[in-house]
């Protein structure tokens, strides 16, 4: 069963998250039909990519499958894993990808919207980032990707709160680029790709590259790295990750015990 569905119109492409049964979780599986699907639309050079869920989803995705989460001491979000993979293929990828979100987006999914050149979303749209809410010692990369998009309060208030937030608050602080009601948001966003599609392709390739290299020109000291990383491994050890996978599984809220 397909996880993801792929339409083209000429130069435009729209990738539809296509697995409501799990609320869009980003599977292995899933993940990898995503990052196959770009990298086709990449050969045949697509202008312009539309990612969205189903429309009228109430759900955009649900965030990284929890099934998938490895136990410690294997660190969750390593650089290779599928996640990470995806998020760089779309940062990376040449042509604008637009986030059409409606509903709910939850955890790493707010991460790879984020990772996405531009963001419409329906009145009804909330994101929530979630590793407080499971014990996930979050990646740096991850960390960086929402700061560069929201004021650094207010990714303190997702994390610590790992509250859903409208989409109205976002898109007042810069984050997302229009709201736009239901019946209108396809039409909408598909006259934006096909402007995007008739201007010059390799003009904004390589824009969209110098903007990702000015976005990563930050210098870190190997020590302040290596403190990252000790960081996210005390957590991804703790009896708190664990403790925030079996809550999940057990579908009860989880006690964390902080350590
Ligand atoms: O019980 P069945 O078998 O039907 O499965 C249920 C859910 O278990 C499943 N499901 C998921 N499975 C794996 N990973 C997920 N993230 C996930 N989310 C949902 O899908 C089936 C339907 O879910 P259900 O009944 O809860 O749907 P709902 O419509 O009542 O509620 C939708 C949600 C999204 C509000 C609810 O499913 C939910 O709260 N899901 C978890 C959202 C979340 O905490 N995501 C963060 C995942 S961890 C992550 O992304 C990063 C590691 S981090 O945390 O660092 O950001």
């Amino acid at each position: 069963m397909a996880l993801v569905s792929v339409e083209e119109d000429g130069a435009i492409a729209t990738i539809t998250l296509d697995h409501p049964e799990k609320r869009n979780a980003l599977s292995e599986a899933l993940i990898g039909e995503l990052t196959r699907a770009f990298d086709r639309l990449r050969e045949r050079a697509a202008r312009a990519v539309v990612l969205r869920a189903r429309p009228g989803a109430r759900v955009w995705s649900a965030g990284h499958d929890v099934d998938e989460l490895p136990t410690s001491p294997r660190d969750p979000l390593g650089w290779s894993y599928p996640l990470r993979t995806l998020v760089r293929r779309l940062q990376e990828f040449p042509a604008p990808v637009i986030a059409l979100v409606e509903g709910g987006v939850w955890g790493g999914a707010c991460e790879v919207v984020f990772a996405c050149d531009l963001i419409n979303a329906t009145p009804d749209a909330t994101f929530a980032i979630t590793p407080a809410r499971l014990g996930v010692p979050y990646n740096v990369t991850g960390l960086k990707s929402l700061v560069a998009a929201l004021p650094v309060a207010v990714v303190k208030e997702m994390i610590y709160t790992a509250r859903p937030l409208g989409v109205e608050r976002l898109y007042q602080l810069g984050a997302v680029n229009h709201i736009v009601p239901g019946d209108h948001i396809t039409a909408f966003t598909t006259d934006q790709a096909r402007t995007i599609a008739a201007n010059a392709s390799l003009t904004i390739a390589a824009m969209k590259e110098a903007l990702r290299i000015l976005a990563d020109a930050q210098s870190l000291a190997p020590t302040q790295f290596e403190r990252l990383q000790d960081l996210r491994r005390q957590v991804g050890e703790s009896r708190d990750y664990r403790e925030g996978l079996q809550a999940f599984a057990e579908k009860r809220p989880p006690v964390f015990r902080g350590d």
